[in-house]
């Protein structure tokens, strides 16, 4: 070990679940119990609380909305005036978290202001830095579930994020948290060998948000730039129907089973063969009507789940890790830079359908 490397890349993370947001919930409002969470957070020695995908509302693309109605559930993300981090409505959140030392990501529906003036709207998350007291992540959701039109059969739930955003431009851009681990390697020490700094600089982050965590493509881009964390927000529904209105043939009880399975799967599967922690965040609980399957996990390297919420409340889930966990699956188990075999994988960047072979 020489004098630069980190004596323990132990961290403590947490999951900042929340219950449900309903319509005529106030941003202020719910800010207000993001804080309480995050001073319990403070007073468990946190450094990092993901909350949900569009923490601050209800979720909204399960209406049909007017532009006018549409517009109160968007926050204006104008870089010339500061991004997100200082926005009207929101910045008290992000002043909250620095005043505490707390790192946090967050989702929301981002209104992007463009150079002319017009604006291009996105199913957002970022992570804001309380040691750089500034946003350093940002992330705009790729896989956009749901419909452009809203299905017109009687009872059909609507899920309309492909009407109401635009699928994420900035693909799945890892990067650094300073301030989290003491005595991570920077720049300036020098080290110029990778397989020297591997491990052992500022934590690597990435973000998904809820529909990504079932795709393995974006987990995998995070996977092949070292990613040792994946904050995922959600919100899933708890019950599954068709297109057509009725519900899929299973009692309410198995079909929330079904749907915690597979969100589990995701996680775990995906924290696995990427080797790397994720903080998995519900907002769950019934949003005016509309039951959202809880679920919020912190899932380890080898892909145990480590911390569960137990409820379908406002909650702070907290794990304690050590990032030199993914050291084994990153190094050994999977060591992309000797074992992938990327001349049989042009297919996944080509091909969006599946094209079966030729029936016999
Ligand atoms: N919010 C979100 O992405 N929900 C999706 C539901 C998709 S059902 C059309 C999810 O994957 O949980």
């Amino acid at each position: 070990m020489t004098s630069s490397q980190p004596s323990s890349r132990h961290l403590v993370v947490a999951a900042g679940q929340l219950g449900p947001v309903h319509v005529g919930d106030s941003r202020e409002s719910v800010i207000e119990r993001m804080c309480i969470l995050l001073d319990e957070a403070a007073s468990r020695k946190v450094k990092l609380v993901v909350f949900p995908e569009l923490a601050l509302t209800t979720f909204f693309p399960r209406y049909l909305l007017d532009d006018q109605e549409l517009k109160s559930y968007f926050d204006v993300d104008d870089p010339t005036q500061g991004g997100i981090a200082q926005a009207p409505r929101v910045k008290r959140l992000f002043d909250h978290a620095r005043s505490h030392a707390i790192d946090i990501c967050v989702g929301y529906a981002e209104r992007a202001v463009q150079p002319d003036g017009s604006h291009v709207d996105y199913n957002t998350s970022v992570y804001y830095s309380a040691d750089a007291g500034k946003v350093v992540g940002k992330y705009r959701k790729v896989h956009l579930p749901g419909a452009v039109e809203p299905y017109t059969a009687a009872g059909a739930y609507q899920q309309l994020e492909k009407r109401y955003f635009r699928p994420g431009d900035l693909g799945f851009p890892a990067f650094r948290a300073p301030g989290l681990i003491d005595g991570a390697l920077k720049k300036k020490d020098g080290v110029t060998d990778p397989a020297q700094s591997k491990l052992r600089g500022d934590p690597i982050i990435g973000i998904l948000i809820c529909n990504d965590r079932r795709w393995a493509e974006g987990w995998r881009v995070y996977g092949l730039q070292g990613t040792e964390i994946v904050c995922c927000g959600y919100n899933t529904t708890a019950f599954a129907t068709k297109a057509t209105g009725e519900m899929v043939d299973m009692s309410a009880e198995e079909a929330e089973a079904e749907v915690l399975l597979h969100h589990k799967l995701s996680c775990q599967g995906n924290s696995y063969m990427n080797a790397c922690f994720s903080i998995n965040v519900a907002k769950t609980g019934v949003e005016d009507g509309n039951p959202l399957v809880g679920g919020t996990i912190i899932v380890h390297p080898n892909g145990h789940i480590i911390q569960e919420a137990e409820t379908k409340q406002d909650e702070l889930v907290v794990a304690e890790i050590d990032l030199e966990d993914c050291r084994r699956g990153k190094e050994k188990t999977f060591a992309f830079e000797k074992h992938r075999r990327v001349e049989h994988y042009r297919m996944i960047l080509d091909r969006a359908g599946a094209i079966e072979p030729e029936l016999l």
